[in-house]
């Protein structure tokens, strides 16, 4: 059979290059047109007007979000503090600031408040807590000044707690409030590092109760966090999906402070 198509006409080298250009400008004709348009859009979206990142274009923060999210699921769930053999923790430890440890306070009358999401406040009392399984660890405790020291803490399981006292709805939201018994000091807690298995409701140092400086009778260890999330003396402890306040975010610091 004989083919009836005409061969096809070779273009010339010239006609190649401005077919070329041709295109190339299109599309960067088309690119130009999208992004400006982008732009503009982003240009005409509202500002964010929450502290640390006030002026930020919200397309822009929610971005930021996704990655702060990610990343902390990551680190948070899937990364195990290193921890270190007994004998190497600290007989000394450091004993940094007191702030909201300065009300006047009895350890007697100490209670853990816990604020549902519907308002219930629950109540509980220290050998409530020392009742249930001990978790010890010891790691490398980090203040943001720049000193770290291998320290020795026991208590119980944040996730324990939760699981025990029938508070798994709570942690549908995402973070977790924690104050001093006047309210000065306060921490907030993504969700995923207050559950990770290694943050610990501490009621022990060293094998014995927290001292009053330490912040007993119960205090946060929360070794994913430097230590400004490891609040002392811990009054009450609420669960919310806008930022908790917190003590040191506040002053500039980090929101997160993971490690
Ligand atoms: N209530 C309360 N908790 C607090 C603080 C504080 O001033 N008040 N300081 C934080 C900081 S900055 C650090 S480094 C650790 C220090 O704990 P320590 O005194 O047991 O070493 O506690 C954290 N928790
Ligand atoms: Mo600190």
């Amino acid at each position: 059979m004989e083919n009836k198509a005409k061969p096809k006409k070779e273009l010339t080298i010239e006609q190649k290059i401005n077919r070329r250009n041709f295109i190339s400008f299109g599309v960067f004709g088309v690119m130009g047109a999208a992004a400006w348009k982008g732009w503009s859009w982003l240009y005409n979206a509202p500002k964010e007007t929450a502290s640390a990142t006030a002026g930020a274009r919200l397309p822009l923060r929610r971005a930021l979000n996704k990655t702060e999210l990610a990343f902390r699921n990551f680190f948070s769930n899937n990364h195990l503090v290193k921890t270190y053999p007994k004998e190497m923790a600290a007989k000394n430890v450091k004993v940094n600031s007191f702030i909201g440890l300065k009300s006047k306070f009895e350890i007697a009358d100490w209670r853990l408040q816990v604020v549902k999401q519907s308002g219930e406040v629950l109540s509980f009392t220290i050998d409530q807590i020392k009742a249930l399984p001990k978790t010890e660890i010891i790691y490398d405790f980090k203040c943001v000044e720049g000193w770290d020291q291998i320290q020795h803490w026991g208590g119980l399981k944040v996730i324990d707690f939760i699981e025990h006292f029938g508070l798994a709805e709570e942690t549908k939201a995402a973070y977790v409030g924690m104050m001093t018994p006047d309210k000065v000091y306060q921490v907030g807690l993504d969700m995923p590092s207050a559950l990770h298995p290694q943050t610990i409701l501490a009621y022990e140092m060293n094998g014995q109760p927290i001292p009053i400086n330490h912040g007993a009778p119960l205090r946060l260890i929360i070794p994913v966090k430097y230590g400004i999330k490891n609040i002392k003396r811990i009054g009450s402890i609420t669960f919310s999906n806008t930022r908790p306040p917190d003590y040191w975010a506040r002053a500039g610091y980090d929101y997160y402070s993971g490690l």
